[in-house]
């Protein structure tokens, strides 16, 4: 992109921030997620910091806010100026409220806020210290990891286990349709779904997922939302979910040294990670693992090619190789597909079952430009990633900033000044002026 053009798409990208903040949090998108969401909020900051470090901050700020004693992190912070049935399922579905009266939902995302709180704090280190930021939010971030790491490692094995599939971030990755396959649905009857009103039923997911969704998470509830005592229907690892620990542990190694903390626990742990994440790799990609089963599900997804971003990862040549190859078509697809092209799921305009989104592309290009000199010629890789980032700021724009596109077409989906969308081509804008 050129430089007017791409003035253009950042002044656009400032608009859509700026309309959709509610004062201390950023909603997703105002008509089909009006409330804060964990994923989201690491993603939003991570292109806010770049309009406004301070708002930043208060954005990681408010979603700590809502963190429980147990040190999750809920996947949705519900915002009490919105009517309680905007978005289903709301507060009275989930029946959580912190210590600090927030009413949440009580499953987690991907842990990417470690990575969001250093990028921000980098973004501007002297209002970062004159806040205390990172001191602040350290603490928690470390409960985080240990809840996910402690309660979390539900097969034993070193990785954390996502126990519904909103939890992945991907929710419908057909990854998930034969571990979904042995839950019984929830009533049609017993819900009534929202988002439906505010995006096109093919591109959403079907009542059926829905009913699953439902029952999981009642299920979960109902129990307390206590990881010893629910009988969890559904149990699977997800490589994206624990890659996503994986940098967010370097991150916090990152943060400890600026702190003047010893950063070695978290460097371990990391390692640790790493070593247990190898045993997900299969083909040439990740693999999500289902714990009922204990087998590797066939599904070949974006999630299998996250792990890219993890340093010194021992399956990085193999899994540049499988992104650039038939499965993905990296540098020709239009950004990169969530599910594999060639796999019997895949449908270009549903969600996650093929679309490509904005986080995703981000996280690969994040990838390719730290990526290690061994793994290929820093050239080649240099060029993948340029072409991605242009890729990106160009569907952006034509899209009016799209949930997600169609992996062939370009064409938008979902919401439209979609938050993370906006934010992220904010950070690609910056790319080139910026290291961090
Ligand atoms: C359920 C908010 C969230 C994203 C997820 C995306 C979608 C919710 C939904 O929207 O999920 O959490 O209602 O479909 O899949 O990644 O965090 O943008």
């Amino acid at each position: 992109m050129t430089a007017e053009p791409t003035e253009r798409v950042r002044r656009d990208a400032a608009r859509v921030l700026f309309g959709n903040w509610s004062g201390h949090s950023t909603v997703p998108s105002h008509s089909l997620y009006p409330h804060q969401w964990s994923w989201d909020s690491a993603f939003i900051a991570i292109g806010l910091r770049h309009l406004s470090p301070r708002r930043a901050q208060i954005e990681l700020e408010s979603l700590l806010g809502s963190q429980w004693t147990d040190g999750r992190i809920p996947h949705i912070s519900f915002s009490p100026s919105v009517a309680r049935d905007a978005y289903f399922p709301g507060p009275d579905f989930w029946q959580a409220t912190t210590r600090g009266g927030v009413e949440t939902s009580g499953i987690v995302q991907p842990p990417v806020h470690a990575l969001a709180v250093l990028l921000t704090h980098a973004a501007d280190p002297t209002e970062s210290v004159r806040r205390n930021f990172l001191a602040r939010t350290y603490p928690k971030l470390v409960a985080w990891h240990t809840y996910l790491r402690t309660r979390r490692d539900l097969g034993g094995r070193g990785l954390v286990a996502i126990v519904h599939p909103w939890e992945s971030g991907m929710d419908n990755s057909p990854a998930w349709d034969d571990a979904l396959a042995r839950v019984e649905p929830a009533p049609l009857d017993s819900f009534t779904r929202r988002d439906t009103d505010h995006a096109s039923d093919a591109d959403r997911p079907t009542d059926l997922d829905y009913g699953r969704y439902v029952q999981l998470a009642a299920t979960y509830r109902d129990h307390s939302y206590d990881d010893a005592t629910t009988p969890f229907a559904f149990a699977l690892e997800d490589p994206c979910f624990n890659a996503l620990l994986i940098a967010s542990e370097h991150a916090l190694a990152e943060i400890a040294r600026t702190l003047g903390l010893d950063p070695t626990p978290h460097l371990n742990t990391a390692d640790d990670l790493t070593n247990s994440l190898g045993t997900l790799f299969a083909d040439g990609v990740f693999r999500a693992r289902d714990l009922k089963t204990t087998e590797l599900v066939a599904a070949d997804t974006i999630a299998g090619l996250i792990p890219l971003l993890v340093p010194q990862l021992p399956q990085a040549t193999e899994l540049l190789a499988t992104a650039r190859g038939s499965r993905f078509q990296l540098g020709n697809a239009r950004m990169v597909p969530s599910y594999d092209l060639t796999g019997p799921a895949f449908e270009p305009g549903r969600y996650w079952r093929g679309p490509s989104w904005f986080n995703t592309a981000w996280l690969v290009h994040r990838a390719l430009v730290t990526l290690d000199q061994t793994v290929a010629p820093r050239t080649e890789v240099q060029a993948l990633a340029t072409a991605l980032r242009d890729d990106m700021l160009a569907l952006a724009a034509s899209t009016d900033f799209a949930e997600y596109v169609d992996p062939s077409t370009g064409e938008g989906r979902g919401a439209r000044d979609f938050s993370w969308t906006a934010a992220l081509t904010l950070d690609l804008v910056r790319d080139g002026l910026r290291s961090n």
